[in-house]
């Protein structure tokens, strides 16, 4: 029989995507609720042939630069690989796949339940009642802003874009959107969708801003000081993204000046740190990097990953993997 791969996955997996994961490979699995820490990291591409890490883990040019030549795959659980150097890991002869598909309806879902909340400030109704502080209605009390009919602005228009633009238009709001490409006629029509060609002048016209785009060298602060400035003051902005797209700390200037409405936001800039003056403004919801945390899109993560496994140790090649050329 061949040899089985060693594969060292870095967090604990749902048990049914472990107990697959032990039938099908040598695993070395984690335990603990923690992650690994970077010793750990170090010693797991010492000794694997596949490595499934997850967005908390930084596999970067030292982690990789330790690597044995047996590691041949880089399978992550998760989608966004930006936790990874993937140019360094081709450039070692490691594959990198990533979990796409799965994820794309949950994270259009809490996408939206935001988009829904922050306006029509329903964090502050929660604790409001939490607080046992209701004193009665009153006609002009915790009046939000209505979002149909409103303009809403998607920045990376992929799998999730499309999905929160289905959603919003659903809910009455016109779609448009800014992406590295304009989608083809067909999908533009179905969505109704407006594209931007420039980033500046649609965030400027917007209602709600939604981001939907990876994390790159090339998105890194893609909402600056100046482009945050370009939003109306009355607008909002929902990131379930990746926090290093905004430049956190104009963000949150922004917000303290009252030059934005509110905010919503899943993923932050230095995560798991969150600046505490964020959650000190009542018109921002914070939740943590919940978006695509769903039981049954965990399990189909894992699926993925064992499938993008699999298919490599057979000998071809993995059905998502990951090129420089796609980030
Ligand atoms: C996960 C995500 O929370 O897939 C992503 O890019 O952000 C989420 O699905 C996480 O990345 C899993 O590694």
């Amino acid at each position: 029989a061949k040899k089985k791969p060693v594969v060292v996955v870095t967090r604990k997996l749902p048990d049914v995507v472990e107990t697959r994961m032990r039938e099908l490979f040598e695993t070395r699995l984690n335990e603990s609720d923690r992650p690994f820490s970077q010793a750990e990291l170090v010693e797991a591409v010492k000794t694997a042939d596949v490595l499934v890490p997850t967005v908390t883990d930084r596999i970067d040019a030292a982690v990789l630069s330790q690597a044995s030549p047996n590691l041949r795959l880089i399978a992550n659980f998760g989608n966004g690989v930006d936790n990874i150097d993937v140019i360094t890991a081709n450039n070692r002869g490691i594959n990198v796949t990533n979990t796409p598909g799965v994820l794309t309806e949950d994270t259009a879902d809490m996408t939206m339940a935001m988009i829904l909340a922050v306006p029509r400030r329903i964090a502050e109704g929660i604790k409001v009642m939490e607080g046992g502080e209701w004193s009665g209605w009153s006609p002009t009390w915790m009046l939000g802003r209505r979002i149909w009919g409103k303009r809403l602005g998607i920045i990376g228009m992929g799998r999730i874009g499309q999905a929160v633009a289905r959603r919003a238009k659903a809910f009455g709001m016109s779609i448009h959107y800014h992406n590295r490409r304009r989608l083809p006629t067909d999908i533009e029509d179905a969505l109704e969708a407006t594209y931007w060609d420039s980033l500046d002048q649609m965030l400027a016209r917007m209602d709600v801003v939604s981001l939907h785009c990876p994390h790159t060298p090339a998105t890194f602060h893609l909402l600056s000081a100046r482009r945050l400035k370009l939003m109306k003051k009355d607008a909002y902005l929902v990131n379930t993204a990746r926090g290093e797209v905004i430049d956190e700390t104009a963000l949150i200037r922004q917000l303290e000046a009252g030059e934005l409405a509110g905010a919503g936001l899943d993923v932050f800039e230095h995560e798991p740190a969150v600046n505490p003056k964020l959650a000190q403004m009542s018109q921002v919801l914070l939740l943590p990097h919940m978006g695509s945390a769903t039981i049954e899109g965990r399990i189909e993560m894992g699926e993925k990953v064992i499938i993008n496994i699999k298919t490599f140790m057979d000998g071809h090649r993995p059905p998502d993997r990951v090129l420089p050329s796609m980030l």
